[in-house]
């Protein structure tokens, strides 16, 4: 592909509600946008999910805008042709960032998407139209109103229940929704690293109360202490945090530090290592994966759907829809929840859904503009 121009913006979007995990709480976040068009005048888009401070990983908004400025489209620049896989090679030498680099590459799988008329979710190798949705709770200020949330999440329809816990707001909580929704709520928790080995008593108790999996319990960049972990559970781990490339991936299994894993694009650095875990954890490790979720505004989203269609997706996805998250997307039409609760990978090319350009150009804090 011929690319003619690069556009990044800064949007924040308010959330319609806090949104508390063991790191922290947030109510606003930045969304840095990239929009790539290409000689033959097709659009493609993404967004990279790097936070408003450096909690969930290393890196920010901030951080993102300066390797993707002042890096990533330099080396892409220098080209006068790119397509994914040289777009992965070049930026092969920049240390990390993976949040960067997924927010270009991203909009690159989009671009190419739209140039040959595809979905998306059709051009990764998808099969599941229907992506299996469940929501993600933060932490809330008692259970009554935790009861309430999930009371109100499970009418819509969401397959499963996610639950975030950190020391203090853990066995209480889950205890809690047994007690109001029975055993066979589908329900997980997910720790993001608050916890040590030694808090192992904890998880012992956890145990008991039949969760699907529990979700990074221990430290962002640890496999050793979670295959210690694993050896005394029979609940299922899950890795988030610790999963940044395939290789990972394989030390994990080899570890087996978890069974199951949290596949998000951002956190790995784009699709084409979203490919590569996925096709290692479920056709060589024989396990199966999900597509997790970083609030995500409708584009990035749809760039999430598109994942969940592939085949080792074996567990309802951090993907719920627009309204759960804000009063206004910035797509059309936002995301919605089908009743059987699934949502519906378009036909249509790319992610499939309209973005609302004048919106962002409007709103967007600042933006970057290069012409090819
Ligand atoms: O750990 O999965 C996580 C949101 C921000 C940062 C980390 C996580 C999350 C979520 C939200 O759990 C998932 C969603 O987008 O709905
Ligand atoms: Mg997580």
């Amino acid at each position: 592909m011929e690319l003619k121009k690069i556009e990044i913006f800064e949007l924040w979007v308010k959330l319609k509600e806090d949104f508390e995990t063991s790191f922290g709480k947030t109510i606003e976040r930045p969304a840095l946008l990239i929009r790539l068009e290409e000689k033959g005048g097709e659009v493609g888009w993404a967004e990279s999910v790097a936070g408003e401070g450096p909690w969930y990983s290393y890196e920010t908004w901030e951080t993102a805008w300066h390797i993707l400025n002042d890096f990533i489209i330099p080396k892409v620049i220098e080209e006068k042709e790119i397509d994914v896989d040289k777009f992965n090679e070049k930026v092969s030498n920049i240390r990390g960032h993976n949040m960067a680099k997924a927010g270009f590459e991203m909009a690159l799988w989009d671009l190419k998407a739209k140039v040959e008329g595809k979905p998306l979710w059709r051009l990764l190798g998808g099969v599941n139209r229907n992506i299996s949705s469940g929501v993600s709770i933060g932490i809330q200020k008692t259970t009554d109103d935790l009861v309430k949330k999930v009371s109100s999440f499970l009418e819509k329809g969401y397959k499963r229940i996610k639950i975030k816990i950190k020391p203090g707001y853990d066995l209480e909580p889950v205890i809690r929704l047994r007690k109001e929704f029975g055993e066979d709520l589908p329900l997980q928790v997910d720790a993001n690293s608050a916890y040590k080995l030694n808090d192992i008593e904890i998880f012992r108790k956890l145990d008991n109360y039949n969760l699907l999996m529990i979700e990074q319990p221990l430290h962002w960049k640890d496999l050793v202490d979670h295959a210690e972990l694993a050896r005394h559970i029979k609940t299922p781990i899950c890795l988030d945090e610790s999963i940044e490339d395939v290789n990972d991936a394989r030390k994990a299994y080899q570890l087996n530090s978890a069974m199951i894993i949290n596949i998000k694009p951002g956190r790995v650095g784009g699709f084409n290592e979203v490919l590569k875990i996925h096709d290692f954890w479920y056709k060589i490790a024989n396990r199966n994966v999900w597509i997790g979720g970083m609030l995500e505004t409708g584009i990035g989203r749809g760039h999430l759907v598109s994942a969940a269609t592939l085949p080792g997706v074996r567990y309802p996805n951090d993907i719920s829809a627009s309204e759960k998250y804000y009063e206004k997307d910035i797509v059309e039409p936002p995301w919605k929840l089908n009743k059987d609760g699934t949502i519906t990978a378009p036909e249509k090319p790319g992610i499939g859904v309209e973005v609302l350009e004048d919106y962002i150009i409007k709103n967007s804090k600042r933006s970057k503009s290069y012409s090819l």
